[in-house]
């Protein structure tokens, strides 16, 4: 073993080995000296090994030789580095980090670039991405701190709607869309002063709050320039200009009401009633207002309630063969389950304005199916009239979808059509499909009211003609235009094989008179009110059917 071999093993960096033949080497100062450079050497990579792994908890052997203590100080630093990133992935904001030269610089630039877009979703967050102006949600926190900041002082919130950027995206298109809200903003932009915010607070929607007046008139005074500016302004788009157009609400702090969001919902409110009722004009909100839109909300919530929950059921009245005083069917008449409505025609209205008609629709055929496929027995050889709102709504395919026995249900039914609007080709077509596939008997009903017209009869032609109680209600007073009108009509209906039923009969006169035109069936509260059960006839007055018939033999 000579120390010619152990430095070159060291060399090598074969320290384990060059430790060994040092050691083996007879006792002398060089080999003492050689032996602890080996052990340096050995501590040192064995501490770097450690480091590359990315330990930075590991401190070098004690006490540190000269290298480790040099890897000790860089180990510090990257444990720093690694600290401060640490804390900038966690939003916390750290000092530059400037010890390690080339690495420092570009770790600065990336925090930089982070903290940036930091802030720059927040603005965003705050802001409305297009004009730059508040958004609602910053703008009613902007509101709040002021009424926080001067709780005493009035305040005002005007709302402005712009009614006719619809037209102008519309008619000239969306980059002219955009020319005129850039407009407005401008112009809203120039008239501020004083505790005062500005917001976009929906597409075509602005709002203005401003803060710190005596008494309403001021506050009031305050918004009123804007209003006024934004009447007077007109947009130059390429084609020519237009005026700008605006609907507003406004709401008074603390008068109207005590908080930013309260303030908003009332302003808009008013701004709606202002471009409903009185467009180009400042509405003032009053509670009115909102307690009708308050109640046509929970109106339509309830409609939903009770096309989803099925909340309907019927009244049966029945309707009488005049011919021997036989009740030979039953009109099914809808009666909501909730009071939120007062009747079928009110279910109807909200139902025709939320276009849900066709849901309705649905499931009232669901209901009237199931009731009569339970009370087949019941029924005999009586039959349901039930009135469809309109067979233009439901697809026939869609009905035979709705029960399995639909095709000997629709054979105990009679199918009273009463349209809303004129009859068209395609509903005509949808109407001999519905009777092709569907419907037995048709009846059209309401007839001589509304679209219940002769172009419907001779259209249609259906199996039972039910005439208005319009014709009905002086029946017996002799012969009068409407008697005569009424006799051509059983005429035409005899020739064509439709029978007549006579709709409304409340008394006895008005029985015999329609028993004396000749009516086929009669329906009315003389002969049986609507009633949850499947009520006979009234002894008497089928007697006195009966005696009439009798007479007239
Ligand atoms: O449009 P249609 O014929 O389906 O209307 C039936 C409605 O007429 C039901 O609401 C029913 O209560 C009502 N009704 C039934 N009989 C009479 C009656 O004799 N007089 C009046 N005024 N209404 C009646
Ligand atoms: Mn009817």
């Amino acid at each position: 073993m000579d120390i010619e071999e152990g430095l070159d093993k060291l060399l090598l960096g074969r320290y384990d080995e060059a430790l060994a033949v040092f050691q083996g080497c007879p006792p002398s100062p060089q080999a003492e000296k050689l032996c602890q450079v080996a052990l340096t050497f050995i501590e040192t990579a064995e501490y770097a090994a450690e480091l590359a792994k990315g330990n930075l908890s590991i401190t070098p052997f004690e006490p540190p030789n000269h290298l480790t203590a040099e890897l000790d100080k860089l180990r510090m630093k990257l444990k720093r580095l690694s600290r401060q990133l640490l804390m900038v992935s966690t939003g916390y904001p750290v000092s530059s980090i400037d010890d390690l030269g080339d690495l420092s610089a570009g770790l600065n630039f990336l925090v930089g670039q982070a903290s940036a877009r930091k802030e720059r979703a927040e603005y965003d967050f705050d802001r409305d991405m297009e004009t730059g102006l508040l958004n609602r949600r910053a703008f009613l926190r902007g509101i709040y701190e002021l009424l926080q900041a001067q709780p005493h002082k009035v305040g005002v919130l005007l709302c402005c709607g712009l009614d006719n950027i619809r037209y102008v995206n519309e008619a000239y298109g969306y980059a002219c869309g955009d020319l005129y809200i850039n407009k407005v903003v401008k112009v809203l932009s120039g008239g501020k002063q004083g505790l005062c915010l500005l917001a976009r607070t929906g597409g075509s929607e602005f709002s203005i709050y401003a803060h710190g007046f005596e008494n309403v008139e001021e506050a009031r005074e305050s918004v009123w320039g804007y209003f006024k500016t934004l009447l007077n302004t007109r947009v130059e788009l390429l084609h020519g200009s237009v005026k700008v157009r605006v609907s507003c609400g406004m709401s008074v702090y603390p008068h109207d009401a005590a908080t930013s969001d309260v303030l908003m919902d009332y302003a808009s409110c008013a701004m709606y009633d202002a471009r409903e009722h009185n467009p180009g004009t400042v509405v003032r909100f009053h509670p009115e207002i909102y307690r009708t839109k308050a109640n046509l909300f929970i109106r339509q919530e309830r409609l939903n309630e009770l096309i989803e929950g099925r909340l309907l059921h019927f009244a049966f009245q029945p309707v009488v063969r005049l011919g021997d005083g036989e009740v030979v069917g039953y009109e099914a008449l809808m009666r909501p389950k909730t009071v939120a409505f007062s009747g079928p025609l009110d279910i109807l209205a909200m139902a025709e304005s939320l276009g849900k008609l066709p849901q309705l629709e649905r499931v009232t055929f669901e209901l009237i199916f199931e009731w009569v496929s339970r009370n087949s027995k019941k029924l005999g050889g009586k039959k349901i009239f039930f009135n469809t709102i309109s067979a233009q709504y439901l697809d026939v395919l869609e009905l035979r979808d709705i029960h399995p026995d639909y095709e000997a249900i629709s054979k105990k039914m009679v199918f009273e059509l009463l349209e809303t609007a004129t009859i068209e080709d395609g509903m005509m077509q949808k109407i001999n499909a519905f009777r092709r596939d569907v419907a037995t008997q048709i009846a059209i009903d309401d007839f001589g009211c509304g679209h219940s017209n002769a172009l419907r009869l001779i259209g249609i032609s259906p199996d039972i003609l039910k005439i208005d109680k319009f014709f009905i209600k002086n029946i017996h007073m002799g012969p009068t235009p409407k008697t005569e009108l009424l006799s051509n009509i059983l005429d035409y209906c005899r020739a064509k094989g439709i029978h007549s039923l006579a709709e409304g009969v409340e008394t006895s006169d008005q029985l015999r008179g329609v028993m004396n035109m000749g009516f086929d069936y009669a329906q009315g509260y003389y002969l049986g009110r609507p009633s949850w059960q499947l009520a006979g006839i009234d002894p008497r007055v089928r007697s006195e059917i009966m005696a009439f018939v009798a007479r007239n033999a």
